[in-house]
C-alpha cells in the first residue's frame, strides 16, 4: 500500500542553543523496511539536551529529537514483517537487525546495520522523512520522537504487549532501561557484590534497581545534589554521599567506607573527573567501573595505568547492553508484574506545546522524567 504524507505537530530545533519550536512538519509514507508511528508519548532525556546544547559531535540542525517514545504503528513500508498496523511500540535508539557482524556476535547490543545513517540523521537510505517550510529536517538516533508522526526503520521498533500504558513504556526506550541493563546485563552485578552509583538521575537510579535485582548488598550513591539523597534511598540505596560535603576525594571516601574500594561502579553524570574517580574507586584486583554517562565532544577521560595493571577494569555500554528487540518486552512484562519500577520515575508531565518546559525541568535538579504526551 501506498502511504500519503501526513501534517502534524512536532518539536523542531532549528539550531543548537535554541529552544525548540513547535511547527506543522510533513512525514513523508514509509518506505521499504520502514514503519511509521504516530508517537503517543516521550520522556526526554538528558541526552537530547545534549545534543541541543551543541555539545555532541554528530549533532547537526535542523532535526526532530526525542529518543524515548512509545506508539502505534500507522503504516509499514513493502518487506517489513516484525511489525504490522496497530501494533504498540518502543523506539529503539539501539536497533537490532540480528544479521549483522555485531547482532550475531554474542558480545554486544550495537548493531551495526544502519549506524552510520543514523549517525547523519538520515533514513538507511540516505533521505529524510520530515519537511518542514520547505526544508528537509534531520532525524535523531533513527526515532525522533518530539514528533506526532516519525519515521523508523523497521529494526527501531519493537512490539509489546498493549496492555501496558504508553505513557510508562515510553520510558523504557532509554533511561530506565540504560540503568537496569548496565547493572544486570553488562556489568552482570552479582550477589552481595557492594555498588557505587554517581548520579542519581534516572539512569542512575535505575542502575539501582539493577543492583537489587542481582542481590546487591551495599549500594551507594554518590551525587552533588542533596535533594538526591531521598531519592536515592526511596530506590534502595543503602548510603548516600554528597561529594561537596566530604574533605577528600570522593574515590578515597569510599575505598575507606568499603574496605577496599566497590566491586562495580557506575558513571550516570557524563561528567569525565567523575568516571576516573567511579574507576578508582574500584577494588584493586577486581573492580568493574561501567560508564553510562555522555560527554561533551573534545573531554577525554585519564587515570594512571596502574589502576588498570592493577585488575580494575574500565568499560561501558549503550541502552544498557540490553538488545531491543530480543529483550525489551520481558521488560515491560516485569514492569507489568510489578518487578520493574517505571512509574515512580514519572516526576513531571508537559503537553507537547510546552515541551520547552521539560528542558527547563531537567536543568532545575528535581526532575527524574518529564513525560510529555503528544
Ligand atoms: P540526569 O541529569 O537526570 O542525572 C545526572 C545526575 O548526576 C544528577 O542527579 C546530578 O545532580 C548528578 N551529578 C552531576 N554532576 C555530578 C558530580 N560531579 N558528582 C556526582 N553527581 C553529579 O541525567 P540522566 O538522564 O540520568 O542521564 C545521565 C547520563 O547518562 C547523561 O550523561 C546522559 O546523557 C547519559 N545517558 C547515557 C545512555 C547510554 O546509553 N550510555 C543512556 C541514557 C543517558
Ligand atoms: N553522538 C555522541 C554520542 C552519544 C552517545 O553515546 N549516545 C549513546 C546513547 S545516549 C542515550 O541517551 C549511544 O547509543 N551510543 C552508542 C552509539 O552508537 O551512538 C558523540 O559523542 O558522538
Ligand atoms: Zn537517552
Amino acid at each position: 500500500t501506498v502511504g500519503k504524507t501526513i501534517t502534524c505537530k512536532a518539536a523542531v530545533a532549528w539550531e543548537s542553543g535554541q529552544p525548540l519550536s513547535i511547527e506543522d512538519i510533513e512525514v513523508l509514507p514509509p518506505r521499504a523496511h520502514e514503519v511509521r508511528v504516530k508517537i503517543y508519548y516521550t520522556g526526554v532525556c538528558h541526552t537530547d539536551a545534549y545534543t541541543l546544547s551543541g555539545k555532541d559531535p554528530e549533532g547537526a540542525f535542523p532535526i526532530v529529537l526525542g529518543h524515548e517514545g512509545a506508539g502505534i504503528v500507522e503504516s509499514v513500508g513493502e518487506g517489513v514483517d516484525n511489525v504490522k498496523v496497530g501494533d504498540h511500540v518502543v523506539a529503539l535508539y539501539t536497533p537490532e537487525c540480528k544479521e549483522c557482524k555485531f547482532c550475531k556476535s554474542g558480545k554486544t547490543n550495537l548493531c551495526g546495520k544502519i549506524r552510520a545513517t543514523q549517525g547523519r540523521g538520515v533514513m538507511p537510505d540516505g533521505t529524510s522523512r520530515f519537511r518542514c517550510k520547505g526544508e528537509d529536517l534531520l532525524h535523531f538516533m533513527g526515532t525522533s520522537t518530539f514528533s506526532q508522526y516519525t519515521v523508523l526503520a523497521d529494526i527501531s521498533v519493537v512490539a509489546i504487549t498493549p496492555e501496558a500504558k504508553m505513557d510508562r513504556t515510553c520510558l523504557l526506550g532509554c533511561g530506565i532501561t540504560t540503568g537496569y541493563g548496565a547493572a544486570v546485563v553488562t556489568a552482570g552485578v552479582e550477589k552481595g557484590s557492594s555498588v557505587a552509583v554517581f548520579g542519581a538521575g534516572c539512569v542512575g537510579l535505575s542502575v539501582i534497581q539493577g543492583a537489587i535485582r542481582c542481590g546487591a548488598g551495599r549500594i551507594i550513591v554518590v551525587d552533588t545534589n542533596q535533594r538526591k539523597e531521598e531519592w536515592a534511598i526511596k530506590f534502595g540505596a543503602t548510603d548516600f554521599v554528597n561529594p561537596s560535603k566530604i574533605d577528600k576525594p570522593i574515590q578515597e571516601h569510599l575505598i575507606e567506607m568499603t574496605d577496599g574500594g566497590l566491586d562495580y561502579t557506575f558513571d550516570c553524570t557524563g561528567v569525565v573527573s567523575v568516571m576516573r574517580a567511579a574507576l578508582e574507586a574500584c577494588h584493586k584486583g577486581w573492580g568493574q567501573s561501567i560508564v553510562i554517562g555522555v560527554a561533551a565532544a573534545g573531554q577525554e577521560i585519564s587515570t594512571r595505568p596502574f589502576q588498570l595493571v592493577t585488575g580494575r577494569v574500565w568499560k561501558g555500554c549503550a541502552f544498557g547492553g540490553i538488545k531491543g528487540r530480543t529483550q525489551l518486552p520481558a521488560l515491560v512484562d516485569d514492569y507489568m508484574t510489578g518487578k520493574l519500577k517505571v512509574d515512580e520515575f514519572i516526576t513531571h508531565r508537559e503537553n507537547l506545546n510546552n515541551i520547552n518546559n521539560a528542558f527547563e525541568q531537567m536543568k532545575a535538579g528535581d526532575c527524574i522524567r518529564c513525560v510529555v504526551d503528544m
